[in-house]
């Protein structure tokens, strides 16, 4: 529903928040560009909005950093931003939680000293839920507009210490505030544009599943802004709706150059417990745009020589963004093609940034005769097309009958494991 055709005009504004997630700190794209510059520019945007909506409350929502272990210059860049919010707006409390890139115990570690500046950060995940007394009290924050119930990622998604929470807070909830739950996972039927890489790492939970009890759930992990069960309000600048609303608030820059929708952060007023909520869409500005080549969808590059002709086009016209090539399966670049496309993009102190990962498209040659392709490992390009682990595997087994579904399977559940491990 817009807000223009609302028959309800009286809205009290209990709770304001502002919710972002999937900061992703740190990150540095195709090994060596850093993102710091547009982090910057993403937080001068959120200190505006701060300064404007003067929230009860910021949510961050999980994946703050992009590994667990940044590096000091990213941790010094973090406490300097979280400080000036924090003075942007005292009254305000900050709540951060741990997504499934962050290390819990070094964000717990954090968490004592940032109390002192009213920022709650919300690391490990709770312990079984009979073990020690009053456990409930580490995750929730009691503000004068209502309660926070703050949980952080959680590797197996333990449903029931959501609801033990909610009957927590429930129980001395008098006064009918509004209640609102945090979250880094994956909603079921969520859309996943743009996180092919991370299928797979977590796992989804249907909506049915979380209890009620609550109004407002603030996700993170999904990096498109979305409102659960609502995908027609994705792209409308305000709505207004009746508690409990489930959503992702989106990630602060295109973290992927498959993002290509709009991102935003999310402006909610909740009016009490079991009332409405209005969310407005902050739309963010990004420092860089992400451009595959050539512009239209329909086409793709025939030559090396036309890519090259191209590139210096569209470098005349623009001074920065994330270059990506799509090029017909047929043609062969030479050895020192990469080269090439980095002098043109770096000509003339432009700032132009080049994704190696092309998209190739059209047929790739027939691999029915298993003997041409023996010596051959599995096409990078054709793997990086893909969406799924399935695909993966169905590919596998038309390359290799011999095999059978379950060995590959296995496998790439080994190969998964061994990177997870890796990423702790
Ligand atoms: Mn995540």
């Amino acid at each position: 529903m817009e807000l223009k055709k609302i028959s309800f005009p009286y809205f009290t504004i209990t709770m304001r928040i502002l919710h972002t997630a999937d900061l992703h700190l740190g990150q540095t794209l195709y090994h060596h560009y850093l993102r710091d510059d547009e982090h910057r520019h993403f937080f001068k945007q959120l200190k505006e909005w701060i300064l404007e909506y003067k929230p009860d409350v910021l949510l961050v929502c999980g994946d703050i950093f992009d590994v667990p272990r940044p590096s000091s210059a990213v941790w010094q860049e973090f406490t300097k931003t979280f400080v000036d919010l924090h003075d942007a707006c005292s009254d305000m409390c900050i709540v951060i939680i741990a997504g499934n890139h962050d290390s819990p115990s070094t964000i717990q570690a954090h968490s004592e000293i940032w109390k002192l500046a009213d920022t709650y950060m919300i690391g490990s995940a709770p312990p079984a839920i009979d073990t020690s007394a009053r456990w409930e009290e580490n995750y929730i924050i009691r503000l004068k507009s209502g309660y926070i119930v703050a949980l952080p990622f959680m590797a197996n998604d333990r449903m029931e210490v959501y609801q033990r929470l909610l009957e927590y807070v429930n129980s001395e909830n008098e006064n009918n505030l509004p209640v609102i739950l945090t979250g880094h996972l994956t909603i079921t039927g969520s859309d996943i544009t743009g996180h092919s890489d991370q299928i797979g790492n977590v796992r989804a939970v249907d909506a049915d599943a979380i209890y009620s009890g609550f109004d407002y759930m603030a996700l993170g992990h999904i990096h498109r802004p979305q409102t659960i069960n609502h995908a027609d309000l994705i792209m409308k600048d305000e709505v207004e709706l009746s508690a409990p609303v489930i959503r992702y608030s989106g990630s602060a820059l295109h973290v992927s150059c498959d993002e290509t929708y709009p991102h935003s952060v999310s402006l909610v007023d909740v009016d009490s417990h079991s009332g409405k909520i209005r969310i407005k869409q902050l739309w963010i500005e990004q420092l860089r745009h992400f451009y595959t080549l050539p512009l239209n969808k329909e086409e793709s590059f025939t030559s090396e020589k036309e890519v090259l002709k191209e590139l210096k086009k569209f470098a005349a016209d623009h001074t920065n963004g994330y270059i990506r090539l799509r090029i017909d399966y047929h043609v062969d670049l030479s050895s020192d093609f990469n080269n090439q496309v980095y002098s043109i993009l770096e000509e003339g102190g432009n700032d132009l940034r080049y994704n190696p990962k092309i998209i190739w498209t059209g047929k790739s040659e027939d691999k029915s005769d298993i003997s041409q392709i023996d010596n051959s490992v599995i096409d990078v390009a054709e793997l990086q097309q893909m969406t799924s682990p399935m695909e993966f595997v169905i590919s596998t087994l038309e390359d290799y009958p011999t095999l059978t579904k379950d060995e590959i399977i296995d496998t790439f559940k080994d190969i998964e494991e061994f990177l997870m491990n890796q990423d702790n």
